[in-house]
């Protein structure tokens, strides 16, 4: 298909060329920093013609678009992804190895584009490649932060946290358009007119500070079918008219601040997952990407439509949860202030456009401003706030008459705050959960009262990933295999890899399949040799959790139950164990004092546990330094065991789990989340389950009736394991280093309700869970055939299953065919 574009000799020029051009040398001279950029160079070539091809296509057909909105996308190394995608990745690793260049080596000086915490952003990664792939016009819409996720080092077992400068060489897939600049404007007053011809009010905004959007474009490449959709993250800038202006005048105050305002705009990711911080900056990000998107689609809609009122026809608007909800109130400025449409013309065209997804019931990461910080930086948008959630409350009381209790819980404004999820339901036209647990909890828990008014708007999207970046890129020997046995066709449907089903059966599959789990459990080990220096034994099992850190995702009972087993091997060396390996990988946000300890202590366990001769290597823990997508790929393809072990409601849905699935790990875990799904997928006797309910946890929650001290008490080797938190085995004698830990399970004098995530009552039934899935292991017959079916059962859990979803129940948008752009 692109197989003339990437001809073997034709390519290998390029490079060449590409080298002596940017760099002038040969490429013998080159390092492979170079190298990596004259290659990207090269496929990006090939990649502009389909992008102009696809544009053109969508021009034509005046196809409807979607507008994903997004803080955050963890998109992950480029360069081989689209090679897969541009189904060249096999012909451009023969012609470089022609030149003694591995492509596997130049993959690797590829900065991780880590704009993303964890599973929000990369879903908004995942979903990008799937409206490529199923020929669906869209953007992504975000920020191009100067720097992305930190870097993680460990040091002395403890998160230090780098900052990630992954522009430092430049990035050869962008493309600045300085000529689709926008300006966004924060602060001032707002003056009232009455216009003198038309008799309307107009509002307009004074002594105002302003910054110029630049947007950078990453070209998203479908799978084989030449669509290149556009990834726009927008870049800060200060107005230089405006900043000379000032500087002539003398102000040289005033135009470093614009300057400074610029640049910190989009200086950094806020490292927070599932957690939201106040911060003025945060909210000015939002409005500043907000804004400039909101701008240039108007922009372009106008371009070939004089009607804006019909505007919803032609675009949609989906709001990855509530960070881009600014989205609302700014679109009804748009049409409002600078369209002349009226309140209704202007909410008609707004509520028929927004969408909203929500990714958490975690209470803590529900956003809501201080009305005094939004008014001010936001002074227009606040007064647009303020109309919508007036009109709204008249609804209310006309519903629910007398009930003031309704609207407590219902306003946009209340306490002092604004509340962007009540904003975002009440505006849009849809609201999604991510996983049909967490959509009936959105329904009859935590949004239950707008369930009961707006039924219509709600549905589940449970959550997908796409197999192309973590099966065909991240595991090429079993995505040969699979292909070997039932042809390609999985790469795009993943629902036909339930033909592998069979081969369950087929003692000779079994053994192949498990052989390349073996040979990627050998790369895995290699990488932890080289990065952690510790040597990790492949015939052991290994046993994954990795994923952000955080209190509800429970990483605390795994290294807990790691430190009861080891004095289980300790007390009793005669009992047989089957050695197992167990590995993390997590990141904690820079403030999060407790998931830092976590960290520590895993750290610390690992150090003694790793040392301890005596136990003949039955038990090893590596932590995994800054895990992140490239890394991930390696993990997923060589985990036995999924652990995703969050207490019962707290995760929307997860995705990781669907990814070690994919590549075969059964998941050991709750049924939380999309862990429910991937059980009904795959059956109960493939996976293992444990702990309390998301309703038993919910009814705790919510009348009390457990208390830890009564476990803490009457089960000694727990007892013993939480007491050893305290006595100093794991901190060198240091009896502090985790009283807060300790104090988190069982001291009601320092925390509210003590285990608040249920670690102690689960730990019994996670133990035996752990027991079982040792059995299993002894069992190869078993646990191959469980291996096997998990990636023969994972079909469902493709985004882009999850893509036609969104498309057929909420955005309505048409396929467009791309022919090969090979003739600009
Ligand atoms: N932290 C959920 O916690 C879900 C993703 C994507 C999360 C996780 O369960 O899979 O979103 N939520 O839907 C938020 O970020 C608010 C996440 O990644």
């Amino acid at each position: 298909m692109y197989g003339k574009r990437f001809e073997k000799e034709t390519f290998k020029t390029a490079v060449k060329d590409n080298v002596k051009t940017l760099y002038r040398k040969t490429i013998d001279e080159a390092t492979p920093q170079q190298i990596f950029q004259a290659v990207s160079y090269a496929v990006k070539e090939v990649i502009i013609d389909d992008w102009l091809a696809t544009q053109k296509a969508y021009d034509e057909a005046d196809a409807k678009t979607v507008y994903y909105m997004s803080m955050e996308f963890l998109m992950g190394r480029a360069l081989g992804n689209n090679l897969i995608n541009m189904t060249a990745y096999g012909e451009v690793k023969e012609a470089l190895a022609e030149m003694n260049i591995d492509l596997n080596v130049i993959e690797d000086e590829e900065p991780d584009p880590a704009l993303g915490n964890g599973g929000l952003g990369r879903l908004a990664a995942c979903f990008l490649d799937s409206l490529s792939t199923l020929n669906y016009p869209a953007y992504g819409c975000g920020i191009r932060y100067r720097y992305g996720m930190f870097k993680q080092k460990i040091e002395n077992g403890y998160q230090v946290e780098e900052p990630d400068n992954w522009l430092k060489e430049g990035n050869p897939f962008e493309l600045r358009r300085e000529e689709y600049a926008k300006e966004v404007r924060f602060g001032g007053n707002i003056r009232f007119e009455k216009d003198p011809e038309t008799g309307k009010d107009i509002f307009i905004q004074e002594n105002y500070e302003s910054v110029l959007a630049i947007p950078y474009d990453m070209p998203i490449v479908g799978y084989g079918n030449h669509v290149v959709n556009t990834l726009r993250v927008w870049d800060a800038k200060a107005i230089t008219d405006f900043q000379l202006d000032e500087f002539d005048r003398g102000n040289y105050h005033k135009a470093v601040e614009q300057e400074n305002l610029a640049k910190l705009i989009v200086d950094v990711l806020y490292p927070n997952d599932n957690h939201y911080s106040g911060k003025e900056l945060r909210l000015k990000q939002q409005y500043f990407f907000i804004s400039a998107s909101l701008q240039a689609m108007i922009a372009k809609y106008k371009k070939r439509h004089s009607d804006i009122r019909k505007l919803y026809e032609k675009v949609v608007i989906q709001m990855n949860d509530t960070h881009p909800t600014v989205a609302v109130p700014e679109l009804m400025r748009l049409l409002i202030d600078e369209e002349g449409l009226n309140w209704e013309e202007a909410w008609e065209v707004t509520s028929k456009t927004c969408a909203y997804t929500n990714h958490t019931i975690m209470a803590e990461a529900l956003e809501k401003w201080p009305i005094d910080l939004f008014s001010r930086l936001l002074p227009r948008i606040y007064q647009i706030v303020q109309e919508i959630d007036r009109r709204f409350l008249i609804q209310v009381r006309a519903k629910y008459p007398g009930n003031e209790e309704k609207v407590k819980k219902m306003a946009i404004l209340m306490d002092g705050q604004v509340r962007m999820a009540n904003m975002a339901i009440i505006s849009g036209f849809s609201v999604n959960g991510v996983a049909k647990l967490h959509t009936e909890i959105l329904k009859h828990q935590e949004l239950k009262d707008f369930y009961e008014m707006f039924p219509e708007k709600f549905n589940n999207k449970t959550n997908g990933i796409t197999q192309r970046r973590f099966l065909a890129h991240g595991n090429p020997l079993l995505a040969g295999w699979i292909t070997d046995r039932i042809g390609d066709g999985w790469i795009t449907d993943l629902s036909k890899i339930a033909n592998l089903k069979p081969l369950v059966n087929d003692e000779q599959a079994r053994r192949e399949f498990m052989q390349i789990k073996y040979k990627n459990k050998v790369r895995l080990a290699e990488y932890i040799k080289k990065h952690n220096g510790i040597e990790v034994d492949p015939r052991s099992i290994f046993d994954v959790q990795v994923k952000r850190l955080h209190e509800y995702k429970r990483q605390f009972l795994n290294i807990l139950h790691i430190m009861y087993l080891y004095n289980q091997i300790k007390e009793h060396p005669e009992m047989s164990f089957y050695p197992r390996t167990f590995i993390f990988g997590a990141k904690a946000a820079a403030g999060y004092q407790r998931a830092k300890e976590t960290i520590k202590l895993i750290n610390s366990v690992a150090d003694v546990v790793n040392n301890d001769r005596s136990i003949n290597g039955k038990l090893k823990i590596v932590f995994i330094e800054d895990y992140r997508v490239s890394n991930a790929e390696l993990l997923f393809a060589a985990a036995d065991v999924s652990e995703q072990i969050s207490t019962a409601s707290k995760e929307a849905s997860g995705t990781g789990n669907m990814k070690f699935m994919l590549n075969g790990a059964p998941t050991l875990g709750t049924m939380d989340g999309a862990n429910v799904e991937i059980v009904q997928e795959v059956g109960e006797d493939n996976a293992f389950i444990f702990g309390l309910s998301s309703q038993e946890v919910i009814d705790y929650e919510n009348h009390g009736g457990y208390n830890p001290l009564d476990i803490y008490f009457n089960d000694w080797e727990l007892k013993r394991v939480i007491d050893q938190l305290m006595d100093g085995t794991y901190a060198n004698g240091d009896h502090d280093m985790y009283k807060n830990l300790y104090n988190s399970l069982l001291n009601t004098q320092c925390t509210a309700r003590p285990d608040v995530y249920f670690i102690l009552k689960d730990f019994r039934s996670y133990a035996e869970a752990q027991k079982k899935v040792e059995q299993a292991y002894r069992d190869e017959q078993r646990w191959s055939k469980m291996a096997l079916l998990n990636t023969a059962c994972s079909g469902k859990f493709s985004s882009d299953r999850t893509i036609e979803e969104y498309v057929e129940d909420i955005w309505k948008l048409e396929k467009i065919q791309v022919p090969s752009g090979q003739f600009f």
